[in-house]
């Protein structure tokens, strides 16, 4: 089999990178080591920035996020039971656009299944060859055939525990990683959300999120000790966390009934450096992991093969490399400011064992500057809505 770019992954950022470059007429066959089925059973991020909006307007695939995608023009934080709205539209001019990432796979996978495009769906022992060459392989098996994929560029979009990064040789990348003392156990619901917005909550006992997939359908977090299991949190003893956790008038509103999905994400922050190895690209969690306390995590994927989409395309079609040889340098930029931003409202919404009550009062100031300075709300505001692409 021969195709110009082989991707590995049916993520968001696979699924995008081959839809723009579908429609830039390049070639693209992707390997995914799970089922479509399975793909789409993972509950993971649920907020658009404006330009992740714009991006899958532009791949062609947004008409039902924006038929039922809900846009937001603000979100709330509550400290100690202290709760402030932060107005995107009036700081920045901006929104955000909840919509489950589950739902953008969907409308990324079908419109794939519709162009009839290569996917290779349980793929196994996908591995990476002579990637330091100009005539790349991508060996796999699948209904136990060994099979290779001769291309031009690999793009690894398998995510943190993928293949592709795992293929460059050490010493060629540099990793920058801090890994949190706690997780987030999260919930789905089938019961009307507990407030328009999403509710960012910090208490003694622990960081809470109060967020939604629908005016009926919503989703909780609640800050739990790293190495938690899910079957340690019956419905009763979630609900009861959560609401001793938001501040009374959220706690009051809230509705709650049988979890449908429950499930733990460990909280780290990633990079490595840099997103290129001969010709192998890597690009979304593949790349980098943000806590997803910014909502940064898909964004950041969405927004990284937008850029290598626009690379690839002035290779082929302009027999330019410049923009695939800035690739990296060019990603990596916003990434690291959106790891700063992850790392900063997970640094003053969670309770972390080692802080002190110094510690304690410096991130209540965080919040009272928040609050009273204009010029720092419209920050959080700026970088939580997207910084530009
Ligand atoms: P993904 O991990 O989504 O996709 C990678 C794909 O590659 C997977 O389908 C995998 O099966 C496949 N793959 C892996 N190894 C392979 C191999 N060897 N061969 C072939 N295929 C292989 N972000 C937010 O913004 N908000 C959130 O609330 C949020 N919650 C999250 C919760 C969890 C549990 C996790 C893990 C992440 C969460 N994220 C969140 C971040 C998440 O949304 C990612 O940023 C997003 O999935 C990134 O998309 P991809 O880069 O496509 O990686
Ligand atoms: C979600 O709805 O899953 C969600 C929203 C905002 C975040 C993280 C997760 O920061």
């Amino acid at each position: 089999m021969r195709t110009q770019v082989a991707i590995i992954g049916a993520g968001p950022a696979g699924l995008l990178l081959g839809r723009l470059l579908e429609r830039a007429g390049i070639d693209a066959v992707i390997l995914e080591r799970r089922s479509q089925d399975h793909v789409l059973g993972r509950i993971r991020a649920g907020v658009l920035e404006q330009g992740s909006v714009a991006l899958l307007d532009r791949a062609g695939v947004g008409a039902r996020m924006h038929a039922e995608g809900l846009v937001h023009g603000g979100i709330a934080i509550s400290f100690d039971g202290d709760r402030h709205r932060f107005d995107f539209r009036a700081l920045v001019g901006r929104t955000v656009t909840v919509y489950g990432q589950t739902e953008v796979t969907r409308d990324l996978m079908r419109a794939r299944d519709a162009s009839g495009a290569k996917t290779v769906y349980e793929a196994e022992d996908v591995s990476l060859h002579d990637l330091d060459g100009d005539s790349p392989k991508v060996r796999f098996v699948k209904d136990g055939i060994a099979r290779e994929i001769a291309c031009d560029f690999v793009a690894g979009c398998d995510g943190y525990h993928g293949v592709s990064r795992a293929s460059v040789p050490e010493g060629a990348l540099r990793t920058y990683e801090r890994v949190y003392p706690f997780g987030w156990l999260g919930i789905l619901v089938d019961r009307p959300p507990v407030s328009e917005e999403l509710v960012y909550a910090h208490h003694a006992r622990g960081f809470a999120l109060c967020s939604m997939r629908s005016p009926t359908r919503s989703r909780y977090y609640v800050q739990v000790p790293a190495g938690e299991k899910p079957e340690a949190w019956p419905d009763d003893r979630f609900w009861d966390e959560l609401r001793r956790r938001l501040d009374p008038e959220t706690a009051e509103r809230l509705v709650t009934g049988p979890s449908i999905e429950k499930s733990i994400a460990p909280l780290r922050s990633f990079v490595a450096e840099p997103l290129r190895f001969g010709r192998l690209f890597l690009a979304g969690d593949a790349a980098h992991i943000v806590p997803p306390t910014g909502a940064k995590g898909l964004n950041l994927a969405l927004n990284d093969v937008g850029c290598l989409a626009e690379a690839l395309t002035e290779f082929y079609l302009e027999r330019s490399a410049a923009g695939i040889d800035r690739y990296s340098d060019r990603v990596l930029k916003r990434v690291w400011k959106a790891e700063r931003f992850s790392w900063w409202m997970t640094s003053v919404l969670h309770t972390f064992p080692e802080t002190d009550a110094f510690g304690r009062r410096i991130q209540r100031a965080e919040f009272d500057y928040l609050v009273g300075s204009e010029a720092a709300s419209r920050s959080l505001a700026e970088n939580y809505t997207g910084l530009p692409l």
